[in-house]
């Protein structure tokens, strides 16, 4: 009865009464200890179904399937990003397992979070190619995991447009972090590589020029503003969510090169900072989001820093206004 008991203590343990007494046991951990990623990829088959088989879990060796090996590397990549950037432990900064589904339907020209997992569609070779193929498609679509568990915008119009630039601001983040590039050597394109060879254009989006990405006769030509000045009013794509995006990706853009150095470090932290901080409403806009941007730059750097006046810049050459 008493190891028995012992052993049902111990397996009823909480995460809390764990970490309690590993702290009694051993000394509190260290803010340097490493968070441990738990990845799961599923492979769908071509078939539209989730969450599919399992492939590779964490830790187990590569499955010689490149795009699931991808999709297990890049989650790595942009866990140890958060991770060394921002002290993010995973999607929900408490070490939530990241499951992601490959080859999700036949030719299917997309990827997306689900509210759970990730998904990947192999595109039709058309139009486009592996969505597992860029490093920040990876990074936009967990971001879409740290924005649900975080500020939560809701999905339409300019909060929705917010949610999406978000997941791109963070999605190159993760690939210049990944390539070690400072804000004036990176290329600020989401999804280069993902368009098919017959496709004009370089990548699904440009936060440097947007709606310069693409211009083709069967894609159409990147309908991305980068000023209030050619914000699209559309009932379309849930009020123009991967439209407008454009303008607060372009703020972001102007803030990281106007205040130099490795974008993640300061522009990113006071993005960071305003998706995380508690302070955004789920339906904000452009301008209370802008306004929040200028709060979080205040608060790290102080009301008169040069980090703070490239905020404000920012927004105005996108013709936000604060
Ligand atoms: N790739 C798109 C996104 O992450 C998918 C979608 O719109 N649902 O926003
Ligand atoms: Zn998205």
């Amino acid at each position: 009865p008493a190891i028995r008991g012992r052993a049902r203590r111990t397996l009823a343990l909480t995460s809390a009464q764990f970490t309690e007494r590993r702290t009694a046991a051993v000394g509190a951990p260290s803010p340097s200890e490493d968070f441990v990623p738990d990845r799961t990829i599923n492979d769908a088959g071509h078939r539209e179904e989730l969450p599919g088989r399992t492939v590779r879990a964490e830790g187990a060796p590569a499955t010689g399937d490149p795009t699931a090996d991808r999709a297990y590397d890049w989650l790595g990549t942009t866990f140890d990003f958060f991770e060394a950037a921002y002290r993010r432990n995973s999607i929900d900064g408490a070490g939530l397992p990241m499951v992601s589904t490959v080859h999700y339907g036949d030719g299917y020209d997309n990827a997306f979070w689900n509210g759970e997992q990730m998904v990947y569609g192999d595109g039709d070779g058309v139009l486009f190619t592996d969505f597992t193929a860029p490093l920040d498609v990876t990074g936009h679509e967990l971001v879409h995991g740290v924005t649900q568990y975080t500020a939560n915008l809701e999905y339409y119009g300019q909060s929705g447009a917010l949610n999406e630039s978000v997941s791109d601001v963070f999605g190159s983040l993760v690939k210049q972090w990944h390539l070690d590039q400072s804000a004036d050597r990176a290329d600020w394109l989401i999804g280069q590589g993902l368009l098919a060879p017959g496709v004009n254009g370089v990548a699904l989006r440009s936060m440097k020029e947007p709606g310069t990405a693409y211009d083709d006769p069967q894609l159409g030509k990147d309908p991305q503003p980068g000023h209030m000045d050619d914000y699209v009013d559309t009932y379309r794509d849930n009020g123009g969510v991967h439209i407008n995006s454009g303008i607060p990706n372009h703020a972001f853009y102007l803030v990281a090169t106007g205040i130099g150095g490795n974008a993640w470090e300061k522009a990113g932290r006071i993005w960071y900072q305003t998706l995380t901080g508690g302070s955004l409403a789920s339906d904000v806009g452009f301008a209370g989001f802008a306004a929040a941007t200028v709060q979080a730059a205040t608060a790290l750097y102080g009301a008169e820093a040069t980090e703070t006046k490239a905020v404000n810049r920012a927004w105005t050459g996108v013709g936000v206004s604060l």
